[in-house]
Formats: structure tokens, C-alpha cells, sequence
């Protein structure tokens, strides 16, 4: 199988022919072959998109979600194949692979909704006989660069906003995802989607991302990854005023009370910190417990940990599935290391699975440290993999100010029954996404998502608040007075 670039409705070889492996996480198997491109692939893909967005701004926005409404559909139909495949390329167990499909599709179906709105405002005028309103404009050719983690989820908040406001759009999916981009593009191209709006071209090493954000054609980069890349596409952005949208890290905690549902608090722990083998950017990798429960807690949280079944996520009795590749196994070991230099005590895990099957993958035992200080390499660096590190406090308000107490503010979550809590904690947690009674992860994608501080720049994927992104503002003036009417001046004479 060979993944290749598609640029204005079709399928291209890129300049060089050169590929690179696509290999299944959980068997070491080698699935495909990814095509490399070079900057001038990434130059004709924009010169595509750019000359498919003058009719494309023209089409109407209801038509525009009509093609959205198709592409939901046909996501619909191949639920279970589109899973199937990217459990297969990503290594998520089957039931996480089927709910990532369901958000592309809710997207899709969200998005397609929005045609018949993308609503401006219309206000009174300061003169008379005057008409003032703001409506949304697109900005033109979009890039945007997607990771691994959610290959088509997170493809989608981004794409479907930016296609149904009238821009057109070059995509540089993850090296690690091409089946998935592919799979989406098939997709696209099937419902009839005028070409040269979507484009799509892989590539790795950072040259398809670099060609994109510097090219002069390409008026808005979203990108979401790590915060590494995010800080050198920001600043490549900054010195090209180029609007940049980033979606980065996390160090996203869970707090339990004294006064909390205890196994409700475990339910969302187990899920938030090891679902998805930890590489959500929402994943819970802080537990933050009031002491008096902190024993409870850990006893229950080990027991349970250690009866998660690890191995290919296509059989449904796995509950863990691989980490993407080899330097994730060794990036978790890197910081088992630190954490026990540290003096945190290991609970639980801490070492890469063996055995005859798990052994052809990249699998790690869940693991748990216990007795972290919040100021702890492991407690403040985002890992992306199964680990939990656990931080004792004495109060509420340490616990806020433990979670509050990171560069990171994606996600966080609190379980108490204490109403004043609730409320004090909806206030208080610093973060983008804030969770009552439940983990930090399972965002919906009708409701903005990101985060504060290091975790982005200020804008929101998904929900209505995409299409910041991906318009611009217009105000537009109407005088029917027929004479001049200076505004400011004429209707305040003194
Ligand atoms: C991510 O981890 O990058 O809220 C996205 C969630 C999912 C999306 C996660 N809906 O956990």
C-alpha cells in the first residue's frame, strides 16, 4: 500500500520518490509506504488550493455544509472500517477508535448545520438612513497540521470550520497516521467536494510543516502538537503576521476530596490516565488526593491498574492498547528514571511489557508514582504516555493551587460532593476544559476546545469558536442618505 499526496482531485507522487514506513504499533507489522514531499509539492498544493478558493468563496455557505452533510454520512457508513484502520495504524483499542470516528462525525454534522448560520450581527446605525452589520469572511487558504494521536478527529475540527466559512485547505497529516488522511481524503474526494478545496500532502521532519507556514499564500496555520514545534511555528508566524492557531500540551490533573465518591473518583482516574495508553493531550497525568483518602485511593488505583489487560487493540478484551513507536517506549523510560532520581516511589508499572506477542510492539505497563512534589520533573513535564503521578495535599485550596501550579492549562477535573466546591472549582481551575465529577478527558465537539497559558495562544479548536480561526471580521456600512453623513461629528454637533 502506498500513501500518496492529493492535490487538485488527485492522487501524486511527490517530487522525490522517496517513502517511508507506516508500521502498526501493537505487531511491529509494516502496513504501508508514506510518500516524502519537498517544498515544491507543498507550493502546488497551495497554488491548488488558492485557485479553488475563488469559486469556492462563492459557493453558497448552505451548499458548502451540503458537502459537509456528505462527508458525515459516508463517516457514518464506514464507522467500523474507518476504526478498524486506525486502531490498526494508531494503536487505540477498538472502542476509543470507534468514538474518534463518532466525533469526526458529529463534527461533520455540527459543522454542516452551521452553513445555514455563520452568523453576523446586525446593530443600529449612529446616523440616521445608515445600515451597519459584521459578517464572516473567509481568510483564503488554510494549512493545517494535525498529529497522531486523533489523526482524524482533530482533522476534522479543524477542517470542516475552515471549509464551510469558503477557504480551501492544505493538509499535512502525521507522519505516523497517513492511512487514516487517507482514508478522509477518499472521502472527500467521494462526496464530491470541488477539487483543489481540500489538498493533501505528507511528509515528516518538520520540511512539509516549515514550506507550509512560511509560504506566502497560506494565510492561516492551525496546528496542533507539541508544544516544541508549536513555539517555532508561532515564531515563524509572528515575524509573517500570519495567523496562527495552537493546540499544544498538558499536564492535566485530577483532584479528589475527602468528601468525594471514591470508586466514581477510581472510574475516572483508570480512564482519564490510561485510556488511549495515556496519549491524549487531556489525559489525566496528575492525581492530586486529600491525604486522608490518599491510601484508599492508591490501594484501589494500583489493584486496578494492574488488571488492565495490555495488547492489540482489535481484540475486545484489551484495555491498553501500544504506544505510537519505539522513542515513546523510551521517552516513558526517560522519565521512570527521573522520577525515582527524584525520589518519587514507583506504585506500580515501570518497565516495558514482555511476553511473545507484546514483545513484536511497543507496550508499557501503566505506571503510578506516588508521593510527587508538585514541583517534580514528573509532575510538571508533559510525558504523553501511561504515566500517574500521585501528589497529596491537605486542603482544597492547596489542591487548586497544585493544579493551577503548571505551564501547562488544558484540562482538569475535581470530584467532590461539596456544592461550594463545585462552584469555587468551576471559578478557579485554570484551565480551558473543566470537569465536575468526571475525568479530564471526552471532550464534545460542539463546546470550544483548548487551553490557557503554554497550552495554546488564545484560540479554541472546535465548537463555534473555530471559526475565529478561520474568518475574518468584516464591518460593512450601507449610507442610503444620499449626502454625506460624517459619523461622530454630524450626529453630535457640539
Ligand atoms: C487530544 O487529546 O488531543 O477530550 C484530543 C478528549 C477528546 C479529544 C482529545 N475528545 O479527550
Amino acid at each position: 500500500m502506498r500513501y500518496l499526496n492529493h492535490i487538485n482531485g488527485e492522487w501524486v507522487t511527490a517530487a522525490r520518490e522517496e517513502y517511508k514506513d507506516n508500521i502498526n504499533p501493537a505487531t511491529g507489522e509494516i502496513l504501508g509506504h508514506v510518500i516524502q514531499s519537498a517544498p515544491e509539492d507543498v507550493d502546488r498544493a497551495v497554488q491548488a488550493a488558492k485557485a479553488a478558493h475563488k469559486s469556492w468563496r462563492l459557493v453558497p455557505a448552505p451548499e458548502r455544509g451540503e458537502y459537509l452533510y456528505r462527508i458525515g454520512q459516508l463517516l457514518k457508513e464506514r464507522k467500523e472500517q474507518l476504526a478498524r484502520t486506525l486502531t490498526q495504524e494508531m494503536g487505540k483499542v477498538l472502542v476509543e477508535a470507534r468514538g474518534e470516528v463518532q466525533e469526526a462525525i458529529d463534527m461533520a454534522f455540527f459543522m454542516a448545520g452551521e452553513g445555514r448560520r455563520l452568523a453576523g450581527q446586525t446593530v443600529p446605525a449612529e446616523l440616521p438612513d445608515k445600515h451597519a452589520m459584521s459578517v464572516r469572511a473567509p481568510v483564503g487558504v488554510v494549512g493545517i497540521i494535525t498529529p497522531w494521536n486523533f489523526p482524524i478527529a482533530i482533522a476534522t475540527w479543524k477542517m470542516f470550520p475552515a471549509i464551510v466559512s469558503g477557504n480551501t485547505v492544505v493538509w499535512k497529516p502525521a507522519s505516523d497516521t497517513p492511512a487514516m488522511a487517507c482514508e478522509m481524503m477518499k472521502i472527500i474526494e467521494e462526496a464530491g467536494l470541488p477539487k483543489g478545496v481540500v489538498n493533501l500532502v505528507y511528509g515528516s521532519g518538520g520540511t512539509v510543516g516549515n514550506a507550509l507556514v512560511e509560504h506566502p499564500d497560506v494565510n492561516v496555520i492551525s496546528f496542533t502538537g507539541s508544544s516544541e514545534v508549536g513555539r517555532t511555528i508561532a515564531a515563524k508566524g509572528g515575524q509573517l503576521l500570519k495567523k496562527v492557531s495552537l493546540e499544544m500540551g498538558g499536564k492535566n490533573a485530577i483532584i479528589i476530596m475527602d468528601d468525594a465518591d471514591l470508586q466514581l473518583a477510581l472510574d475516572g482516574v483508570l480512564w482519564s490516565a490510561f485510556g488511549t495508553t495515556g496519549q491524549r493531550c487531556t489525559a489525566c497525568s496528575r492525581l492530586i488526593v486529600h491525604r486522608s483518602v490518599q491510601q484508599e485511593v492508591e490501594r484501589e488505583l494500583v489493584r486496578r491498574a494492574q488488571a488492565l489487560t495490555l495488547g492489540n487493540g482489535l481484540d475486545e478484551h484489551v484495555d491498553v492498547g501500544p504506544v505510537i513507536n519505539r522513542s515513546a517506549l523510551e521517552q516513558i523510560d526517560k522519565y521512570v528514571q527521573i522520577g525515582q532520581e527524584e525520589g518519587a516511589t514507583l506504585l506500580s508499572g515501570g518497565q516495558i511489557a514482555k511476553g511473545e506477542l507484546l514483545s513484536k510492539g511497543y507496550f508499557y505497563h501503566p505506571t503510578i508514582f506516588t508521593n510527587v512534589s508538585p514541583t517534580m520533573r514528573i509532575a510538571q513535564e508533559e510525558i504523553f504516555d501511561p504515566v500517574l503521578s500521585i501528589i497529596p495535599v491537605d486542603s482544597f485550596e492547596e489542591a487548586i493551587e497544585v493544579n493551577n501550579a503548571v505551564a501547562y492549562g488544558l484540562s482538569s477535573a475535581i470530584y467532590t460532593n461539596n456544592v461550594n466546591r463545585v462552584f469555587r472549582a468551576m471559578r478557579d481551575l485554570d484551565t480551558g476544559l473543566v470537569y465536575i465529577n468526571a475525568g479530564t478527558i471526552g471532550a464534545e465537539i460542539h463546546l470550544p476546545f483548548g487551553g490557557t497559558k503554554h497550552t495554546g495562544n488564545g484560540h479554541r479548536d472546535s465548537g463555534l469558536a473555530a471559526l475565529d480561526v478561520f474568518t475574518e471580521w468584516k464591518s460593512i456600512y450601507v449610507d442610503y442618505s444620499g449626502k454625506l453623513q460624517r459619523a461622530q461629528i454630524d450626529n453630535h454637533p457640539k
